[in-house]
């Protein structure tokens, strides 16, 4: 694990969702693993940070499915390659290790960073950048010829929004303010619902984040929808250290690293913890450039796939993704009516 630490000296830039407080409560374990974890000058010591591998297994349940089960060729792994797990200390906080092929993490990996990016909400509205890069943001930051700029564009993209976008102010969603959910994205989230038994669950809205080394995201939790479906959150690109918290800010904070292709889901009673990413790490893994095969994806778009194989194409994905993560967080709004 030491290995994928690089020191890096940009500043921590953090989005914050939560009502600040001015001063860390003495009691607030949360913030003191949060700022440990960020800290720039040590290098934090990764020994306990669980990475849902054969080495923690004193601290996990492994979840055992039907390894004969079918699931659509949506750029998956074949079921029986699957290793799912449960946090012991935090019941309903589940992980799906990287279920992903290399090529379906390309594939989705293209659709969060550029195609869900286009013409969708996102923190660049606000920003002093032209109309076009809020409109299409990957074609602005490809087509940037001054370096400078190219960076400033790449990092100030933070975040868009799917289905029924989040009102970041009054912390509400509401249904003057939603698109149609992306199907395919949707298609996906529900393999990993019904294989985990949560087979209602309806994506309905998500929150695409993107990390560059030195952001962080606070901690919060996410209590605007107005049901307790599970969360399903996917995260790509470099590793990141991700704090699980309890139901208040006090409560102690379980460490978790989640690497390209993992699947978070909290369910139950995690479902409304206090989270939080205080580290983005460089690692050298790139599980997205393994073996390129077709098997498992023809139920994906044929074009889409084609830019993926192209590898004059993908080096632009290779390069965004150098120094950073796209993390997508797929939540139901509402119970279902009628
Ligand atoms: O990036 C992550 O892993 C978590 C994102 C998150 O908590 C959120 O969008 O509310």
């Amino acid at each position: 694990m030491k290995q994928i630490l690089k020191k890096t000296l940009q500043q921590p830039i953090s989005i914050y969702r939560g009502s600040k407080s001015k001063q860390i409560k003495k009691s607030n374990k949360m913030m003191k693993k949060f700022k440990y974890y960020k800290s720039k000058g040590i290098l934090p010591n990764l020994d306990n940070v669980i990475d849902c591998s054969g080495n923690n297994k004193h601290v996990l349940n492994e979840i055992f499915i039907d390894p004969d089960q079918k699931i659509p060729n949506l750029g998956l792994k074949n079921i029986n390659e699957w290793k799912i797990y449960s946090l012991i200390e935090c019941p309903g906080l589940i992980v799906i290790k990287n279920p992903f092929t290399s090529l379906g993490q390309r594939y989705y990996i293209k659709k969060l960073v550029k195609d869900y990016t286009k013409n969708h909400p996102n923190n660049l509205l606000e920003s002093k950048f032209k109309q076009n890069i809020i409109k299409d943001f990957w074609a602005s930051w490809i087509e940037e010829v001054d370096q400078q700029q190219k960076r400033l564009i790449k990092k100030s993209m933070r975040w868009t929004t799917l289905g029924y976008h989040y009102d970041w102010t009054n912390k509400v969603y509401n249904e003057q303010n939603k698109n149609e959910f992306p199907e395919e994205l949707s298609k996906l989230i529900s393999v990993f619902a019904e294989v985990l038994n949560f087979n209602d669950f309806m994506s309905e809205a998500a929150i695409i984040n993107f990390y560059h080394i030195g952001n962080t995201l606070s901690a919060h939790s996410d209590h605007s929808e107005i049901c307790n479906a599970p969360l399903f959150s996917i995260s790509f690109g470099q590793p990141a250290v991700f704090l699980m918290g309890g139901t208040s800010k006090d409560d102690d904070a379980i460490p978790i690293l989640l690497n390209s292709g993992d699947v978070l889901v909290m369910s139950g009673n995690s479902r409304f913890n206090y989270h939080s990413v205080p580290r983005i790490f460089e690692s050298e893994s790139k599980p997205w450039n393994d073996d390129q095969n077709i098997n498992n994806c023809s139920r994906l778009n044929s074009d889409d796939l084609n830019e993926c194989l192209c590898q004059e194409n993908w080096s632009q994905f290779d390069s965004y993704l150098s120094d950073s993560r796209i993390n997508v967080n797929v939540r139901q709004y509402k119970n279902k009516t009628g």
